[in-house]
């Protein structure tokens, strides 16, 4: 018998049908960022990334054309199994030759070319509205600024960026999640928590009001513990976020799991929130000590929030996207780390026996069911996950790597 004949007897005994756990995996799409490939700089602008995120390192080869960043999310998708749909922000617009549009006049033409990019490859394409880097935030606000001038220009960029979610959607023939997250927040003090969360609700469901159709576009608002000199106060905060999506027509709550103080976890968050929402959203990324978007692994929350959706049965109601941005280590490396180390945190859900888990847990068989739980750790799930890889026609894990070496050597060094 084959190493992974060996393995699906070993789950079988289990209870554990690796075949079905394989095939349903194929069918799951996780949104791609595209914001990893240049260090969340986008092209329509030239300035440095700002608004309460911030990018670390300065390791060669970033993304500086659209181009260059469509040639790098290739050689991510060529070397990483399963379905992958597209994650754009809005500032990686695309003018022709000498044209130029601010946010608040952007239209569905300036993102033909991603959709032709998205067709060409069966994918679909999630949006971002890009509340940062930009000379129209004042005093670190946008929704939420006390001034009506910059926030009715916000506003009116939020509105555009739902129609252009829903020229996605047409034409890709895929739903489009379109994430709101803004880092309006106060470094010091405030003198006002209430005002800037009332104008943000306000603003937010202004936007929501744009006309679309809610089965194409989902919009999603993304709380946020603070931001990079937004430490004393952030508007969008967990139990704003949260109640704003839940009384706000079609508005679904986005958990990144970057986004809480350091003990809490998104894995319990998940069924929590599974309890109100017909569909949540989540941005998965890897927290060191607080929101620095590390390279997502195969650590244990990683692992917990995969098992959570498949044992809530809820995987066609979560939306996955990967949110991080490395720049100390080769870009296109880290982007494939992060999307395989969560296409194994899925599969190696789908191969758990959670229905014997349960029921331990029910029948109040505590021993039993840790010591089943510590014994599912060592199954040979590499095995398995090799398997997937190879009917996938992408390299194993000691494999790929020698791809990026070449393309790093080839390709990014030159730029
Ligand atoms: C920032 C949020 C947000 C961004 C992206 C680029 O803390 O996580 O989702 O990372 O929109
Ligand atoms: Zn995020």
């Amino acid at each position: 018998m084959s190493r992974f004949e060996e393995a699906k007897a070993s789950y079988t005994q289990l209870g554990v049908d690796v075949e079905a756990a394989m095939e349903q995996l194929a069918q799951l799409p996780v949104s791609l960022h595209c914001w990893q490939g240049d260090d969340v700089k986008g092209f329509d602008q030239d300035g440095p990334l700002t608004g309460g995120i911030q990018t670390t390192g300065n390791y060669p080869g970033a993304a500086r054309t659209p181009e260059e960043l469509m040639a790098d999310m290739d050689k991510v998708m060529s070397l990483c199994p399963g379905r992958k749909k597209l994650n754009l922000h809005a500032s990686y617009a695309i003018f022709a030759p000498g044209e130029h549009v601010d946010r608040d006049k952007l239209e569905p033409k300036h993102f033909a070319q991603w959709v032709s990019y998205a067709k060409e490859r069966g994918i679909g394409i999630d949006f971002n509205p890009t509340f940062f880097s930009h000379p129209n935030i004042k005093d670190n606000l946008t929704l939420s600024s006390p001034d009506e001038s910059v926030r009715s220009f916000w506003i009116a960029h939020g509105k555009a960026c739902v129609r252009i979610s829903e020229y996605f959607a047409r034409q890709t023939g895929i739903p489009c999640v379109m994430n709101i997250w803004i880092g309006d927040g106060l470094k010091d003090i405030p003198a006002d928590r209430l005002g800037p969360r009332q104008r943000y609700l306000q603003a937010l469901r202004a936007i929501a009001a744009e006309p679309h159709d809610p089965e194409l576009v989902k919009i999603c608002i993304e709380s946020k513990v603070f931001g990079i000199g937004m430490e004393s106060y952030t508007v969008g905060s967990g139990e704003f976020a949260l109640m704003a999506a839940a009384t706000t027509e079609g508005c679904i709550p986005l958990m990144d799991n970057g986004h809480y103080h350091p003990t809490e976890v998104v894995s319990d968050k998940i069924p929590a929130l599974l309890c109100f929402f017909d569909e949540i959203a989540l941005h998965i990324t890897r927290p060191v000590r607080w929101d620095s978007d590390h390279t997502v692994l195969l650590d244990d929350e990683t692992r917990e929030m995969a098992k959570e959706i498949v044992r809530c049965n809820a995987l066609d109601r979560v939306y996955m996207a990967l949110d991080y941005f490395d720049a100390s280590i080769n870009r296109v490396a880290s982007w494939v780390i992060g999307l395989r180390s969560w296409q194994k945190a899925l599969l190696s859900a789908l191969c758990t026996p959670h229905d014997r888990l349960k029921k331990l847990q029910d029948q109040g068989q505590f021993t039993k069911l840790i010591v089943l739980q510590e014994a599912l750790k060592t199954m040979p799930f590499g095995d398995i996950w090799q398997e997937y890889c190879r009917r996938q026609g992408v390299p194993c894990d000691f494999g790929w790597f020698a791809e990026v070496e070449k393309y790093e050597k080839e390709v990014l060094l030159a730029r």
